[in-house]
């Protein structure tokens, strides 16, 4: 495995003190603005406009997204449509544009390739802003990587239907993931046509969908800085998802992919970058995307960067399985750590446990598929939990940490089946 570089965890504990000093520069919104964001997120009620109580019932349609979403795929909540987890059960490791989940904070716009443009610009730039037709950004050397896109909420419903415990957001289940071939332009060759300096701190992508109208608050385009290190890293600007263009609602014509981090990071519709020498702020890693809570400083944790650990079965809730036959269990198990290791499953909600057969080589960034016999004796309810352990050691704890906004829940979720 490729171990944390010291420079994120560096980047995250200075961010946090500059953030506390009020020393980082506020992207597009005004610093007493972000303070409200921030004393909002330290509650535990929703977030008006981005958020609803994780119970909240889910809506029949998402007007913003283009693609359909036959309810046999997708739950609609909100904006935003979850993969049913057992629709993927038939997929391989790659999720297709037609079952992938999408989070929209606003609607999918219409792009034409032909129009768009991407700017780079900023203080962290040797010279002048510099644009990139899409003709020209298919011209450089392309690479191809396979890598999920998962919603730093993803699961956050269970911490109340598990944990009891109220969290804001949408109420996500665990299907806020998928996992794609990307291919595209790596981030760290267009920065350097562009002539990034060696003392750009920070890189802001920001998606050309409408602005976010929060609490009244208008919080602008979707951004969020990345530190120059991971920009630099293994960040592509993707133009093909799964071997064809990119379909509206997953960016077209170009979004960012950063592997193995929140969702968030992966900013679609990219319209433009700046590169800064000083640090940047956006509410996406202020009052959004930071861990509040007890246990927290109040200005929440350091904005989160890799994904956690998660298990998931390719099975409805509370389906219906038939007593004494053979069923073949199945799921996947995914990591923004160390690779997956081992899977374990339970028929008899955690009293006993076995190794599930992994069927993909573990990689981080990505998901991996299992499956498990299973012979249900008793007919009744029955739970099934199921749980990772990564390279390091780490397996999926029973409880989660809570969080006010609900984010990174990783852990064991108890899948509820009737035996019949
Ligand atoms: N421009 C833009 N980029 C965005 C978003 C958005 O609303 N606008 N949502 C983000 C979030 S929160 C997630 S989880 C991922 C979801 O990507 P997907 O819709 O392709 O699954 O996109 C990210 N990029
Ligand atoms: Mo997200």
């Amino acid at each position: 495995m490729r171990p944390v570089p010291p420079s994120e965890a560096a980047y995250d504990g200075m961010r946090l003190r500059q953030w506390s000093r009020g020393a980082a520069r506020s992207a597009g919104i005004d610093r007493r603005d972000l303070l409200k964001l921030v004393a909002a997120a330290s509650a535990a009620g929703p977030l008006a406009g981005l958020a609803a109580p994780a119970h909240a019932a889910p809506t029949a349609a998402a007007p913003g997204i283009m693609k359909p979403l036959p309810p046999e795929l997708f739950t609609v909540r909100g904006t935003n449509a979850e993969t049913n987890f057992a629709a993927l059960r038939t997929t391989g490791l790659l999720t297709p544009a037609d079952r992938f989940f999408v989070r929209n904070h606003t609607v999918t716009p219409r792009i034409d390739a032909a129009d768009w443009r991407l700017t780079v610009w900023g203080s962290g730039l040797g010279g002048p802003a510099v644009e990139f037709t899409y003709d020209e950004l298919r011209a450089l050397p392309s690479v191809s990587r396979t890598a999920f896109v998962e919603c730093a909420g993803n699961a956050r419903s269970y911490y109340t239907t598990q944990q009891n415990q109220q969290v804001s957001g949408t109420a996500w289940t665990l299907g806020a993931i998928g996992t794609a071939r990307w291919r595209g332009v790596r981030l760290v060759d267009v920065l350097r046509l562009a002539g990034i300096a060696r003392d750009a701190v920070d890189v802001l992508p920001r998606g050309l969908d409408d602005e976010v109208i929060s609490d009244g608050i208008d919080l602008g385009r979707v951004r969020r800085p990345l530190p120059v290190a991971k920009a630099l890293d293994d960040v592509l600007l993707a133009y093909e998802m799964n071997g064809e263009p990119l379909p509206p609602d997953h960016g077209h014509p170009v979004r960012l992919i950063v592997p193995s981090w929140v969702g968030i990071a992966n900013i679609k519709w990219v319209g433009d970058i700046e590169v800064c020498a000083e640090p940047l702020l956006s509410p996406w890693n202020t009052g959004l995307y930071r861990l509040f809570g007890p246990g927290y400083p109040p200005e929440g944790s350091a904005p989160l960067t890799r994904q956690t650990l998660k298990s998931a079965f390719e099975l409805t809730a509370g389906a219906s399985v038939p007593a004494h036959r053979r069923q073949v269990l199945t799921g996947r198990s995914g990591s923004g750590g160390a690779p997956v290791r081992t899977v374990e499953v339970s028929t008899d909600g955690g009293a006993r446990w076995r190794r599930a057969r992994l069927r993909d080589e573990p990689r981080s960034g990505s998901w991996v598929r299992w499956s498990a016999d299973w012979l249900p004796k008793e007919r009744g309810p029955a739970v099934l939990p199921a749980r990772a352990t990564d390279r390091t050691g780490r397996t999926q704890p029973d409880v989660a940490v809570r969080n006010t906004q609900g984010y990174l829940f990783d852990a064991v979720v108890r899948h509820e089946v009737q035996v019949v």
